[in-house]
């Protein structure tokens, strides 16, 4: 007879860590039934997501620099302590110019044993860090691939200062989807919400009542949006739905042509096959007192559907309908 207080040993988690574009170390994840992920340490960025047919669903830029410090362009930059430049910062905060390291002690996260395929990273600030930032914290990542291929990101924060004192952040999953043309994708989940327009200063607008589409560059933060958003791609029949949890907040973001040219690190055309839709807490930054944690969590899937308005469950989607 086991003794009840024996834990049960968390299940360890299965990847590779092998070497990626110029030797950075980076780390596989692959799913019984063929889906995968990449997560470099540098930045603690995904920098691909495959569906169990080998499909690329994230957008990263053939001009990628893979060069630190700068940061990769595409997949899942992590922006934090600070979204964009509302803050004392450089653009997007520190954490995707660092090299995080493989989390051992995952202690916080409640051990998931349905996800075989995950990696635990974690980055604590350096010394030159806290001169630009003076806040002791931990920010652990969980990337972990779910049977059907979803991809869940799982970002825990603590205040590890012991001076006592508070801190404040603002957090995004910058995540660049790869589309077939932008001028056929729509969004769901959005409509008639409140959003700050970055062309307009950063004005606060209504959103329209349908669901959104692309016709020029857009830079917008909506706040106070729903669990769940979904990107119809009508092309490649395909919708990707996030569902997000601590993260109250969704930016949408293209480039389009003039700022895609001025980008060394973007393509020209590339704008037509991307869009960022990021799950972000950024209107009301975060405060930690000391000890304390937040935990944001993003789901990503892909499923397949046809083109229809009004339907934000993709997977209701009746097929066919025009
Ligand atoms: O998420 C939208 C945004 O803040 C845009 O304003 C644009 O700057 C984009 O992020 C990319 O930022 P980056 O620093 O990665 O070039």
């Amino acid at each position: 007879m086991s003794n009840e207080n024996e834990k049960a040993p968390a299940p360890s988690p299965s990847f590779v860590l092998t070497k990626g574009v110029n030797g950075l170390d980076k780390v596989l994840l692959r799913e019984s039934r063929g889906s995968s992920a990449e997560v470099y340490l540098y930045g603690g960025q995904v920098t691909s997501w495959k569906n169990d047919h080998g499909e690329e669903l994230l957008f990263l830029s053939s001009k990628a620099m893979f060069k630190p410090p700068k940061a990769i362009r595409g997949g899942i930059p992590i922006c934090f302590p600070q979204f964009g430049s509302l803050g004392t910062l450089d653009s997007h905060g520190f954490a995707r110019n660092r090299f995080w390291t493989i989390d051992n002690d995952p202690s916080p996260f409640s051990t998931n044993t349905l996800n075989k395929a995950f990696v635990d990273l974690i980055l604590k600030p350096s010394e030159e860090d806290m001169k630009i930032w003076p806040h002791s914290f931990e920010y652990r990542l969980r990337v972990a691939l779910g049977p059907g291929g979803d991809l869940m990101l799982t970002s825990r924060v603590r205040n590890t200062s012991s001076d006592g004192k508070p801190f404040s952040f603002t957090v995004a999953h910058h995540t660049y989807f790869s589309v077939s043309d932008i001028s056929e994708v729509r969004v769901e989940g959005l409509e008639t919400l409140d959003y700050l327009d970055f062309l307009q200063n950063k004005e606060r607008f209504t959103e329209q009542g349908d669901a959104l589409t692309f016709e020029s560059e857009v830079d917008k933060i909506y706040v106070s949006t729903p669990t769940k958003i979904a990107i119809i791609d009508h092309e490649k029949k395909r919708t990707f739905v996030l569902l997000k949890d601590g993260l109250p907040d969704a930016v949408v973001w293209n480039p389009w042509d003039k700022k895609a040219k001025a980008l060394a690190d973007f393509g020209d055309d590339e704008y037509k096959h991307m869009l960022c839709v990021e799950a972000a807490a950024i209107e009301k930054p975060i405060t930690l007192k000391p000890g304390e944690e937040w935990k944001g969590r993003l789901e990503l899937s892909a499923v397949p559907s046809s083109y229809c308005s009004g339907q934000l469950d993709p997977r209701k989607v009746l097929q066919g309908s025009r």
